[in-house]
């Protein structure tokens, strides 16, 4: 028994002490730390080019190109959207009903000239479409007549309007197709045409 305890101190007294002699040599690293970590004068760098990002001036005029032609490109296809944009809006302005044409009786048609130059109703002749209506005003100092038919063969009873007087207006509509001509009763060199589709 005594001689158990004895050898159980003994190894216990080992086991301590080299525990003890671990952490002199733990610590005596720790003190003094290694080689590596020691501060080291820093080597002298060669003076590196800079190679870093040159730019290639063909690259990049090649870049400036391609936009402007991508650029140009998208122009082409806003212009080609306008124009379409601008026939759509034609296609909704498009008469899609019956239309009133003006046509006037200039001042001075009361003697005659103004056949020299077919101007005596303004526009003389017309193109109209079916269910047009045209609207004569007087704009002489005289009363007219817009009386369908011509003077060699007098009115056709397609239309009359009788006297209409200075500043005052006659209107018809056609809803017949055909060529119809009119002159003025009063003033026979007076002669127009309505050409109705
Ligand atoms: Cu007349």
């Amino acid at each position: 028994m005594a001689s158990i305890d004895k050898v159980a101190i003994g190894i216990t007294i080992a086991v301590v002490a080299i525990a003890l002699g671990l952490v002199a040599v733990s610590d005596s690293a720790q003190s003094n730390p290694p080689a590596a970590s020691a501060p080291t004068a820093p080597a002298p760098v060669a003076p590196v080019e800079e190679t870093s990002p040159q730019p290639d001036p063909f690259a990049e005029l090649a870049a400036e190109v391609r936009e402007e032609a991508e650029v140009e490109e998208m122009e082409a296809e806003v212009e080609e959207m306008e124009a379409e944009v601008e026939e759509m809006e034609a296609e909704v302005e498009e008469p899609s009903g019956p239309q009133t044409i003006s046509v006037d009786m200039p001042s001075g048609t009361s003697v005659p000239g103004c056949e020299e130059t077919n101007e005596c109703f303004t526009p003389a002749s017309i193109t109209i479409n079916v269910g047009d209506t045209v609207d004569w005003t007087n704009s002489d100092t005289a009363a007219h007549t817009v009386t369908g038919g011509s003077p060699a063969d007098g009115p056709s009873g397609e239309f009359d309007s009788s006297l209409v007087l200075s500043g005052a207006q006659y209107a018809f509509t056609f809803e017949e197709a055909g060529d119809y001509d009119y002159f003025c009763m009063v003033h026979p060199w007076m002669v127009g045409n309505v050409q109705v589709n």
